[in-house]
């Protein structure tokens, strides 16, 4: 584990107060209203969010790696960690163990077929990466030991040996590593404290929106059919240096993608993608989450934008996405993950975009506390780490255009220069570079699409 990861172990010294007003202190990153554990302090540079700081790590002390060499795998143990943080503890914790009766039900349906995922994933395998510990399993490693105790809990057994005998083959090996055999908190007083927190907190935590759910259902030039033909024909061919790009009409995650190779002058190819009717490829190199953008180089499929970029980043090292020094990567890192995690996407699609009144009213206030963090960090930059473009820009590129488009849509100004002029600034920085401004999708194209999802969502039309 980590040093100073967890605020149990400030208390275990007794002064854990003095510690919390520190790091209250020291933290300047923003990811909630109050700060989040862990932060991790090195040397009064505070960072938080527990992938990042393990990438961080990672970085500053060389020894016992906990990512492979390979940018390949890297993307793999990164892939894992993102879809263990966004997908399964969500699924386990708000689905299953704070629900009871049918949306329990509904829950438990859900978490096995995450922990089925990982199950697959583990088959023949002791850690992750093979015969040793590493990011993944770091990010997994709560499951090993709280597991049982939210099924204790919630009074149901749902991962048993025999459904899911690698999982358990993986608990078994991961606790018995000498360093997280030592650190686990005392199981009494977590069963304590889970029980007590499922009594009070057991009301459903549903969200509006749900993160990145972008059902388009348009195909670029109408002619999907022979895309997918070709694509089919494409992928029998691998060539020495096959890089695809699967994308759609308006995706935004995906442009952070063709940005990043086109940034560093890398060739590829475009698959474009129909969501309403996702082609067997897709469906094949993304089975988990079933989006775009998927990149395949090489015949290696990797999906999730920003695993994506690290892999870019590691494979392609001309023109550099993150600088040098662990703790401004850290920073990059933090960001980008921001934008994603607070939602700034899914928070104006589906909170301002698809909403009216009251509803549209309460997303736009979350939206803009959430650009207000934006701001403040932009100020007195060029970009997120200073004067050249980065991870973090690309992450946040999408808005640069579509925010005007979103706000022509739903008919509202929500950013203007004076209240965020930052922000503004950066917008056109941005929207300056050139492999930036020749890359956006037709405006007109995409304007269309958000009236219509307005359109259908309010139900002033039938969606199509
Ligand atoms: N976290 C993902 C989000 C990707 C995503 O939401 N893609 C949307 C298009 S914007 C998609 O493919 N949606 C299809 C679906 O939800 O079925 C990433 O960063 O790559």
């Amino acid at each position: 584990m980590a040093a100073g990861q967890y605020s149990e172990s400030y208390s275990q010294i007794g002064d854990y107060k003095r510690h919390r007003a520190m790091i209250l202190e020291t933290a300047k990153h923003i990811m909630a209203e109050e700060v989040k554990v862990p932060v991790l302090i090195h040397n009064g540079k505070a960072i938080s969010e527990s992938l990042v700081i393990l990438e961080y790590i990672e970085e500053t002390w060389k020894q016992t790696p906990l990512l492979p060499k390979d940018p390949f795998q890297q993307a793999n143990a990164r892939f894992w960690a993102k879809f263990i943080d966004e997908k399964l503890y969500p699924s386990i914790v708000w689905g299953v163990f704070l629900k009871e009766g049918q949306e329990q039900e509904k829950g438990v349906l859900e978490s096995l077929e995450n922990l089925r995922h990982l199950e697959d994933e583990f088959r023949g395998k002791k850690f992750f990466g093979g015969e040793t510990i590493g990011l993944a399993d770091l990010a997994l490693g709560w499951l090993a030991y709280y597991l049982d105790i939210f099924e204790d809990a919630a009074g149901l057994k749902q991962a048993d040996e025999e459904k899911f005998p690698s999982l358990a083959a993986w608990k078994q090996e991961f606790a018995n590593v000498p360093v997280v055999r030592q650190s686990w908190p005392d199981r009494g007083k977590i069963a304590e404290k889970l029980v007590a927190m499922r009594h009070n907190l057991m009301q459903p935590n549903s969200k509006s929106y749900t993160t990145g759910q972008c059902s388009e259902s348009h195909s670029q030039a109408g002619d999907y059919k022979r895309h997918r033909a070709m694509i089919l024909e494409t992928a029998k061919h691998i060539m020495a240096e096959e890089v695809m790009v699967f994308r759609s009409l308006t995706s935004p995650f995906a442009l952070r993608v063709i940005w990043a190779l086109k940034l560093k002058g890398v060739e590829f190819e475009e698959i474009w993608e129909d969501l309403s009717n996702k082609s067997p490829l897709l469906l094949q190199y993304n089975p988990i989450y079933k989006k775009v953008p998927v990149l395949v180089h090489n015949g290696k499929a990797i999906s999730e934008s920003l695993v994506i970029l690290e892999y870019i980043e590691e494979t392609w090292k001309q023109t550099p996405l993150l600088p040098q020094d662990p703790y401004q990567r850290a920073n990059a890192r933090f960001w980008a993950k921001f934008i994603d995690e607070k939602q700034l996407y899914p928070s104006i699609r589906f909170g301002v975009l698809l909403k009216e009144g009251k509803e549209q009213e309460k997303g736009v206030l979350e939206f803009l506390e959430n650009l207000q963090h934006v701001e403040d960090e932009l100020r007195g930059k060029k970009f997120f780490g200073g004067e050249t473009i980065g991870l973090a820009d690309l992450a946040l590129g999408w808005l640069a255009y579509y925010l005007d488009i979103f706000e022509e849509a739903a008919g509202l100004k929500l950013a203007d220069e004076e209240k965020f002029p930052s922000l503004a600034a950066w917008k056109q920085e941005f929207a300056n570079v050139p492999v930036v401004r020749q890359s956006w999708p037709d405006r007109g194209k995409v304007a269309e699409r958000f009236v219509a999802m307005r359109k259908a969502s309010l139900g002033k039309e039938t969606p199509r």
